[in-house]
């Protein structure tokens, strides 16, 4: 996996009723929760991200439908399809991402640890791939 990104599979309870999945600060995923969004009506062509951020931690979860995202760190790029509501993707720090192949009713979720803030995206890969570098230099190992 990429560094500082993990699958994370999330509790489901199903019956004759149908299914619930609940997620926990601190359980189920590594942070507290500070901020929900979650995206939508996004067509088929489009690509949206392009960017990283310096300490904020995301979990997103395709709760409908499914969509590609390409997670990429210092030295590699990955691409994972999300297309099921009781499997996220965690990414932290440092991580690029690009989400695309949005299918016709996806609802991408996502979890964040901290409130909005628009100076911590580095949008500027050039940037990103130095400051990357760096960081994971320094850290000498994986967040988790
Ligand atoms: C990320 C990926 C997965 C807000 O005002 N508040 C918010 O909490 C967010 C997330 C966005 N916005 C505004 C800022 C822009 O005017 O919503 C507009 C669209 O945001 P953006 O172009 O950043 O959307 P994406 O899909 O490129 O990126 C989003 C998150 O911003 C980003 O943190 O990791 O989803």
């Amino acid at each position: 996996m990429i560094k500082n990104t993990e699958l994370i599979d999330l509790p489901c309870w199903s019956d004759s009723y149908g299914s619930l999945t609940a997620i926990e600060e601190l359980d189920t995923v590594p942070f507290d929760i500070k901020r929900i969004y979650y995206i939508f009506d996004v067509g088929a062509q489009v690509r949206r991200g392009f960017h990283s951020h310096q300490d904020l931690e995301q979990l997103l979860i395709c709760v409908s439908g499914s969509v590609d995202i390409l997670i990429e760190d210092d030295e590699r790029s990955e691409t994972v399809t999300l297309d099921s509501p009781t499997r996220g993707l965690y990414i932290g720090p440092m991580v690029w991402r690009e989400m695309f192949s949005f299918s016709e009713n996806t609802v991408l979720l996502v979890l964040a640890s901290k409130h909005y803030i628009d100076t911590e995206y580095e949008r500027n890969h050039g940037i990103f791939l130095v400051s990357a570098r760096e960081y994971y230099q320094q850290q000498g190992e994986y967040i988790i």
